[in-house]
């Protein structure tokens, strides 16, 4: 593979992914297909040569533009997408135009030139899972965490337009031969998250002097994954991915909102107990996790950020340098949740 379209590479885990691609594979060319919505950012690939990665600004669902870039790759990384829950809790469409139409389009380029083809999604696809405590094998029990054949059972407009697309590029591949994978990932971290995401909002509500917000009891429970052991994973599943397969990635992260929002208070040198309890997600997913052992037994896949401690440390420190990259928008995001009383 020595072209390579990544949708979405502006945003915050497409571009971590073009930054590992650049950094680890001298020879592969990005170009980055990126609509440039409120999530993408040109900053967050500027620093990378011009001859390794190119930005294209458009959009997914625009046949003609798709088809025109299409022609000339190898593969198609397809990140794109509209991927908070609370927006689309606020208006769908944008989930459908994206998600939906977004891959079809790109599916169909796919099947037109025989380009290789992988669909990056989430776990939210398969709903959520009970609480630990009240599982008989206390969450590592069969069926306690998700794998691939977990049924669908999405909760939210995000994630139902997730599970569409990947039942899109499953049908693909069954009727056209697609030559596409899919992974569905857990909650990532790390730096270039947009500050709507729950950890950025609560690091940057601290560096601007705002109490962080917890939704509810903050029981819910996320598997968390460092944003660059997501693009090994990627990058492993490119390379050596059986066609047709889906596979999980997580790194064993599980930790609850709470648990969190008070590590990051510690980390910050705060009171563990300065934030708010405010107005709990409608139709709030309890807890997510991961067995990856498809993609560890079948293609040696390890991550290598497991110390969660850690990994929020750094990105409570990149956030804390990186003020003029979120600034501009602090008062706007928290404006959006003020009004729904969050
Ligand atoms: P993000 O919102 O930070 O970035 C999305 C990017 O897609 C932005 O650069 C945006 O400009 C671009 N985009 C949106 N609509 C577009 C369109 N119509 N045409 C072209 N570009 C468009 O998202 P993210 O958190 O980086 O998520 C990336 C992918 O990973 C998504 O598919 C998401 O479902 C999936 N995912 C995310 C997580 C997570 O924890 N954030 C976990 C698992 C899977
Ligand atoms: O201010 C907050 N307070 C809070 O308690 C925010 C923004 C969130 N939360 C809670 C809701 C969730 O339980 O924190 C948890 C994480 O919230 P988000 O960052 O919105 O992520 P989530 O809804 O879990 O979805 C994320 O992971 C899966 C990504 O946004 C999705 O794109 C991905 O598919």
């Amino acid at each position: 593979m020595k072209n390579i379209i990544v949708t979405g590479g502006a945003g915050f885990i497409g571009s971590n992914f073009v930054h590992y691609v650049v950094n680890n594979h001298p020879e592969v060319h990005v170009t980055v297909l990126d609509k440039l919505t409120y999530a993408g950012n040109r900053a967050n690939i500027d620093s990378l040569p011009a001859d390794r990665v190119k930005l294209v600004v458009g959009d997914i669902a625009d046949a003609a533009f798709v088809d025109e870039l299409a022609k000339n790759a190898d593969a198609i990384v397809h990140y794109a997408a509209e991927s908070h829950n609370d927006n689309s809790l606020n208006d769908p469409s944008p989930f459908i135009h994206t998600n939906l139409i977004g891959t079809y389009v790109l599916i169909e380029a796919a099947r037109k030139y025989n380009i290789r083809f992988h669909h990056v999604s989430t776990d939210e696809v398969y709903g959520d899972l009970p609480l630990r405590e009240d599982l008989p094998g206390h969450g590592e029990g069969p069926g306690e965490k998700f794998t691939s054949e977990t049924p669908y059972n999405p909760s939210s407009p995000y994630s139902s337009t997730k599970a569409g697309s990947d039942l899109l590029v499953r049908a693909w591949v069954r009727s056209f031969g697609l030559k596409a994978t899919i992974s569905n990932c857990s909650n990532n971290y790390g730096p270039f998250q947009h500050i709507e995401k729950f950890i950025p909002r609560q690091i940057t509500n601290v560096l601007s002097g705002i109490r962080p917000k917890l939704y509810g009891e903050g029981k819910n429970v996320r598997d968390w994954i460092h944003t660059n052991d997501h693009s090994s994973a990627v990058w492993a599943i490119l390379e050596n991915g059986r066609m047709g397969e889906t596979y999980l990635i997580g790194a064993d992260g599980e930790e609850n909102n709470k648990a969190v929002i008070e590590e990051i208070l510690t980390l910050m040198g705060q009171p563990k107990d300065a934030y708010d309890h405010v107005t709990d997600r409608p139709g709030h997913d309890l807890r997510y996790a991961i067995d990856a052992s498809k993609l560890r037994d079948e293609l040696g896949w390890t991550p290598k950020f497991t110390n969660f401690r850690a990994g929020l440390a750094d990105t409570i420190k990149w956030y804390t340098e990186n003020e003029q990259w979120w600034k501009a928008e602090k008062e706007s995001v928290e404006a959006f949740y003020a009004k729904q009383g969050q």
